[in-house]
């Protein structure tokens, strides 16, 4: 509905609903079904031309998912569950796009989506008790609850070198890949970055190019993917009991149904260890080789060191150049502690004739002119420059609505000048009525974000309808519940690794970001128990009126 009058100007009207939703990616598209079937009215505001978030935007080469496509999938309709049937073990972006597109389609969701609508401020009104959207298209939307499905990863970070604007030949994003495709054939192409996306996409560019330099600073640890139809052995485990699978994935430290690891390192021998090292490697699974060869190994320096040393000796065997095998070898942060990647030929490709690695811990970037990218020690004439740059990841986008206005005239910004601090990573003291899917403090991005998309959308719907049912207007975290989950987050990330690297995960990626663990360490399913108890205790930490 949208009432001219509500907006307090003639020429200008607003649009009311109970609940906004900023997003239609995987996180939003659900939320509009659930909200919808909960009694809501609702509508979901989208940057992009169409749904699909990620998978939207992250068009190029090479662009998969790296968690078996079985397991990144919706879950909470079993027809939709055999509707659907995926191609491959990774699908394609194009293949990802298409589902969401499909699932869009299934429940005639696109009706409440305003596409290539940027929400660009938002304030609360203490007085109406609702939240006032600014948007930069279109009427501004008064809603009762405001819910940020703006995506982790989905905020491109600048490439931050000197010179990028004088650069005359052609500019990409990965994050940004243009829909028209590109054509590389012929052409000197850069890729800055060796993060998951330079790492899917290197080996495709390469058999395009005429010549291809990869400036890298960081360099990742990657396994091969081994793609193809999806394992026997995982597709007759979730048709022989597709309920119990899910169930095991919801309840699962990592959002894919495999068991808890029992055996440490030290018990096994140096020929077991081995074994089990192949065998996973030959599996072709991230989720696999950080979760099954030793349970010591995401938590225990010792143990990491012995799977982290197993994957070196694969890059060696893989790279033929023994100083270009030396450049792409990680050294500086425990396996598993940044994200690794998973690959296709990423590592053989730089046998190749056309391909120059640049290891910028050696000769750093020092200016990109005209027709150019110069280290400290030579220059390089390209035509393409590719940003596989990555993101300002977990709060980029939050705060790229600004100001986000609580009570109190209190900004987002200001709360969050230390760092993000949440209760649950899904709301913010102070700002009530405002929910954000997977934000920071929560399991997110170190776990399937299919499973952590639906756990926080099914809270977060579930609780609404309850408060609604029980007459209650608005919903706020109390400081004391926030210190605390910040208090429990600190805990739980000394207990990984994850703290001994310098990684987007800790923000260490964007010049002048506060450094912080955002994502929850303390695993996927005891989060799920601890926000299932929030509830039956009578909504712990939460503050009603
Ligand atoms: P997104 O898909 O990021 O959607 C957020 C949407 O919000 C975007 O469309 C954006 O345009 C919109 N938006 C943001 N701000 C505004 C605003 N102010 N106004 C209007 N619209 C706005 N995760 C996995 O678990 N497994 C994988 O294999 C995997 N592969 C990935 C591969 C790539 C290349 C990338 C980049 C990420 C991958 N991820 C993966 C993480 C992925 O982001 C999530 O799995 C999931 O797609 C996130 O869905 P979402 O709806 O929360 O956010
Ligand atoms: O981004 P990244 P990404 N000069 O931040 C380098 C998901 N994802 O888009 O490490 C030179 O990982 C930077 O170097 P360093 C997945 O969760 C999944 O690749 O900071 N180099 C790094 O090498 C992933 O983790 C898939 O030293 C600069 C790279 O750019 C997340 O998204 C595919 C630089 C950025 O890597 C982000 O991945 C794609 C500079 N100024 C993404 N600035 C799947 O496979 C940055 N770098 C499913």
């Amino acid at each position: 509905m949208v009432d001219a009058r509500a907006s307090g100007a003639a020429n200008e009207a607003t649009q009311q609903v109970d609940v906004a939703v900023v997003g239609a990616g995987f996180a939003g598209l659900y939320l509009l079904h659930r909200l919808r079937k909960a009694g809501f009215t609702t509508v979901a505001l989208e940057e992009a031309g169409d749904v699909g978030g990620t998978w939207y935007w992250n068009r190029y080469p090479g662009a998969r998912c790296d968690i078996q496509t079985i397991d990144y999938s919706y879950t909470f309709d079993p027809e939709l569950e055999t509707a659907w049937t995926w191609s491959e073990k990774y699908a394609t972006q194009p293949e990802i796009l298409r589902y969401l597109g499909f699932v869009a389609d299934r429940y005639d969701l696109r009706r409440d989506i305003r596409f290539r609508t940027k929400v660009t401020e938002a304030k609360w009104d203490e007085a109406a008790e609702r939240w006032r959207l600014t948007t930069d298209h279109g009427a501004s939307v008064s809603c009762r609850y405001y819910i940020m499905a703006t995506g982790c990863l989905s905020a491109p970070k600048p490439p931050e070198i000197d010179g990028v604007k004088d650069f005359e030949g052609e500019v990409y994003f990965t994050g940004r890949w243009p829909h028209s495709g590109v054509n590389l054939a012929g052409k000197r192409v850069a890729v800055i970055g060796t993060g998951s996306s330079g790492i899917q996409s290197i080996p495709l560019i390469a058999e395009q190019a005429a010549h291809l330099t990869v400036f890298q600073r960081t360099p990742n640890f990657a396994l091969p993917a081994h793609n193809g139809p999806a394992p026997d052995e995982r597709m007759s485990l979730l048709q022989g009991d597709r309920a119990a699978y899910r169930e095991q994935a919801r309840q699962s430290m990592t959002g894919v149904p495999y068991p808890q690891q029992m055996a440490v390192s030290w018990q096994l021998s140096d020929a077991e260890r081995r074994l089990r090292f192949e065998e996973a490697w030959g599996k072709g699974d991230l989720v696999y080789i950080l979760t099954q060869l030793w349970a010591d190994q995401g938590a225990d320096l010792d143990g990491n060191n012995i799977v982290s040393d197993l994957i070196r000796e694969k890059i060696r065997a893989a790279v033929k150049d023994p100083e270009t095998a030396a450049a792409l070898t990680p050294h500086d942060h425990p396996f598993g502690a940044k994200r690794p990647c998973l690959d296709t030929n990423y590592y053989a490709t730089y046998n190749r004739p056309n391909v120059t690695l640049v290891n910028l811990r050696q000769e750093p970037i020092k200016a990109i002119t005209a027709d150019s990218i110069s280290t400290d020690k030579r220059s390089f004439d390209v035509d393409v420059i590719v940003f596989a740059t990555g993101f300002d990841a977990m709060t980029g986008a939050i705060r790229a609505v600004h100001p986000i206005t609580g009570r109190g005239g209190k900004s987002l910004s200001d709360v969050w000048a230390q760092g993000p601090q949440t209760y649950l990573g899904l709301t913010v003291a102070g700002f009530p009525n405002f929910f954000m899917i997977t934000g920071p403090g929560s399991p997110s991005v170190l776990s399937n974000m299919a499973v952590s998309i639906e756990q926080h959308v099914d809270w977060i719907v579930d609780r609404l309808a309850a408060l609604r049912d029980a007459g209650f207007s608005t919903i706020e975290a109390t400081d004391a519940a926030q210190a605390g989950w910040g208090q429990h987050m600190a805990d739980c990330s000394m207990l990984t690794l994850h703290r001994l690297a310098n990684t987007w995960y800790t923000g260490a990626n964007v010049p002048g970001k506060v450094h912080a663990l955002m994502p929850y360490t303390g695993g996927v399913g005891p989060y799920r128990s601890i926000c299932d108890e929030v509830v039956s205790r009578g909504m712990l930490g939460f503050k009603l009126t």
